[in-house]
């Protein structure tokens, strides 16, 4: 029999991977988009048009437990990916209370679905974790076992959703496991996220149809992989006897810095840089400024420095990224060079 997913948070980047591969691998998903006042179903789109017979589309809303309750018991899934949040961290510093209902007690409203449910045993359910949860960095690498210091509402509701996910196994028995996932990214990435924003930003400089880039903290490092090959990640955790938690990362880090060098240099774009801190620009060959820091971009803490140990996925789950560094920059940048260009 055909297994049946469902995946909250469907409509955004991971989502919308994971129900292309979960369709490849012959799943019925199950997939839940919110009331919109405009479209928002680009990035399932192309499976909606071409594979009605197995995926199924539901309006939902995390924060609603009602609805959260009628599409368990209704759907009677195998396995619940919960990939619904608000998913910005300088975001979560203006609306910290709407993070928490969703991120936190969002993943409260499936578990307790879960938990009510007839088939309560027999649910697999996957958390989205983050390694924004480790924040003020306690260990390099983090692994499984790094103490968490969140430094936003982001990583505060989403260290309630880890821990609320553990305690839910522990005491109810439920296969219930955490990814804890390192950045990633990819041509769906959304556009105020960094990486997309310089891959977007810098092309169109590149196309003379954009003047200038306007970013934050270009110190900050992260462990950049790409949404494919983590999509993959949160499979493997579902499909293993025992419920665990697990660290997914590449175990390399760059700074913002180096992601536009590298998008620059895959553009072919010269950039020569003068200054520091906030005082960094970047001037194009014909010495016009064309990237510059503002204090706009800077969150009210920050997170300096991501580095993660995925040896326990890398031995247990036998998960290995396909992309690297300069792959995923590539990946962004022909996308969306393509698509500017036309
Ligand atoms: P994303 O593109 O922002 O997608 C978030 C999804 O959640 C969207 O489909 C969004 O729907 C949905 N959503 C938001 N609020 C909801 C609500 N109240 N009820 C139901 N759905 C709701 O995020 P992503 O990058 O794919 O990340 C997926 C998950 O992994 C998120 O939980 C994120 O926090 C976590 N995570 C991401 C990364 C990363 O680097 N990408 C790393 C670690 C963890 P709309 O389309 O309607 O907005
Ligand atoms: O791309 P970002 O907004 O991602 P951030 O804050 O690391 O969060 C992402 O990854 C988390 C995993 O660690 C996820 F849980 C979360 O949902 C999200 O997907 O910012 C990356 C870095 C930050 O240090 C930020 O200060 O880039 C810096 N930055 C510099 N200029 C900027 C900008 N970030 C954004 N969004 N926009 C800028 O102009």
């Amino acid at each position: 029999m055909k297994k049946i997913a469902l995946i909250y948070g469907a409509t955004g980047q991971d989502g919308s991977y994971l129900a292309d591969f979960l369709l490849k691998k012959k799943y019925h998903v199950h997939a839940i988009k919110r009331k919109s006042s405009s479209l928002n179903t680009e990035r399932i789109d192309h499976i909606y048009e071409k594979n009605t017979k197995n995926f199924f589309l539901h309006y939902g809303d995390i924060t609603d437990p009602i609805s959260v309750n009628e599409i368990i018991h209704s759907v009677n899934p195998d396995e619940i990916y919960n990939l619904a949040a608000q998913s910005h961290v300088a975001v979560s510093f203006k609306i910290p209370n709407y993070t928490a209902q969703v991120n936190a007690l969002g993943a409260l409203n499936i578990l307790e679905a879960i938990k009510s449910s007839k088939k309560r045993n027999k649910i697999k359910y996957y958390q989205a974790g983050t390694s924004e949860m480790y924040g003020k960095v306690q260990e390099n690498p983090q692994s499984e076992n790094t103490p968490f210091y969140p430094r936003s509402p982001y990583g505060v509701a989403k260290l309630f959703a880890h821990w609320i996910t553990i305690n839910y196994r522990e005491a109810y028995d439920l296969f219930a496991c955490n990814g804890i996932l390192f950045n990633h990214e990819s041509p769906r990435r959304g556009e105020t996220f960094v990486t997309r924003k310089i891959t977007i930003g810098l092309c169109k400089i590149k196309l003379g149809i954009q003047k200038k880039l306007i970013l934050g903290n270009l110190y900050a490092k992260r462990d950049w992989g790409h949404a494919k090959d983590y999509v993959e990640a949160q499979w493997l955790m579902m499909q293993q006897k025992k419920p665990e938690d697990f660290v997914i990362a590449t175990g390399h880090t760059h700074t913002v810095k180096s992601f536009i060098i590298e998008c620059a240099k895959q553009l072919n774009l010269k950039i020569i840089w003068k200054g520091k801190g906030i005082k960094t620009k970047g001037y194009d060959k014909n010495g016009k400024c064309i990237i510059e820091c503002s204090k706009k971009y800077f969150r009210p803490s920050e997170v300096d420095f991501l580095l993660g140990n995925a040896k326990k996925a890398r031995s247990k789950l036998k998960w290995k990224p396909n992309f690297n560094f300069s792959k995923l920059v590539k990946d962004m940048i022909t996308n969306d060079y393509e698509k500017l260009k036309s």
